[in-house]
């Protein structure tokens, strides 16, 4: 049985979507971080850095959003959510996943650690321009790729995808324009899949479930 540790609004999002992409079922369990639940002792015992997501698959424990959704991506094969491995697929997806994640995620983090994630004391509203800038820097890389295609790596959606799409969201959020039509329009297909729907609305209703 495959159980994911989230919260809404938040990376589980990616794992929740990528499982219901593949049509897994799964448990999932809430992990109210605004409550402090991330720093609870049986949770820390799985993610020892409190965070979310974390995904349980027996007696296997896996943290890291890419990670994860790389592993759900592998575990149901027949869904195609990752090129196989020791293809040039492959390579190439790992390179727009790590991209996803060192490239564009991290100047957007920057900015709402910065803005409200961090305690007060140690948030520095200087760098919010420096980091404006690296999205912009990241978010032309991947104008340049997705000119002309439907998806970032090969012919089909993948859990690259899911990480990109995800990313952007958070780009949305922090009112940062995509400055290109097509990454609009590729952000926004994205955004629409049913499996995203059903990803959000299942962390919802976990939320109101228990707060
Ligand atoms: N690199 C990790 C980052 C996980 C992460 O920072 N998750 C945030 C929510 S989006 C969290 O749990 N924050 C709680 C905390 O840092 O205490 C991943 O991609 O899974």
């Amino acid at each position: 049985m495959l159980t994911v540790y989230g919260c809404a609004n938040t990376r589980s999002t990616r794992a929740v979507w990528t499982l219901e992409e593949a049509g897994a079922e799964y448990e999932y369990v809430q992990i109210d971080l605004r409550a402090g639940a991330g720093w609870r002792p049986d949770y820390l015992a799985l993610n020892v850095g409190g965070k979310v997501p974390t995904l349980v698959d027996n007696e296997f424990v896996l943290t890291e959003s890419a990670a994860i959704c790389t592993y759900i991506g592998d575990r149901f094969p027949d869904v195609g959510l990752v090129p196989p491995v020791g293809t040039q697929e492959r390579a190439s997806y790992n390179q727009w996943c790590y991209f996803a994640l060192s490239e564009l995620e991290q100047p957007l983090w920057t900015i709402a650690k910065h803005r409200f994630a961090l305690p007060e004391r140690w948030r520095v509203p200087a760098v919010l321009d420096t980091a404006r800038w690296e999205f912009s820097v990241a978010a032309k890389i991947l104008a340049a790729r997705l000119n002309g295609r439907e998806f970032i790596v090969g012919e089909r959606f993948t859990v690259a995808d899911i990480l990109i799409a995800h990313t952007l969201a958070w780009a949305r959020a922090c009112e940062l324009p995509l400055e290109y039509d097509h990454l609009q329009t590729y952000a926004a297909r994205l955004w629409d899949r049913p499996a995203l729907a059903r990803a959000r609305q299942r962390e919802r209703a976990e939320n109101s479930l228990k707060s």
